[in-house]
């Protein structure tokens, strides 16, 4: 079920960096070369088939940009609040 605009903004109190835009939770990672970036991204993929919930990822050189949105609910729920907890663990 879609989290209301209040619950977004409490979970995201929790993590620094993430946004909401266009009823996604989003967040761009800088990188010191570009396969760091690539490298962080496989690892999001595999976290992301362990939960059966996948972001978008744009890889632009040195930054990473993950959008996380739950399609099938079209918009934010508690999935995508437990993928960007693994994903910020990942770091
Ligand atoms: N990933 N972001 C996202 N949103 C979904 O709705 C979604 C997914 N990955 C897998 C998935 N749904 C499946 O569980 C369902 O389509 C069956």
């Amino acid at each position: 079920m879609k989290l209301s605009r209040q619950e977004i903004g409490n979970a995201l109190t929790r993590f620094p960096g993430w946004g909401w835009e266009n009823e996604a939770l989003v967040k761009t990672f800088s990188f010191s070369t570009y396969m760091e970036g690539v490298q962080f991204a496989v690892r999001v993929a595999e976290e992301a088939e362990r939960l059966d919930h996948h972001p978008d990822m744009l890889i632009s050189y040195r930054t990473v940009t993950l959008t996380c949105t739950t399609h099938d609910a079209g918009g934010v729920t508690e999935r995508d609040v437990a993928l960007i907890e693994r994903i910020e663990r990942l770091l």
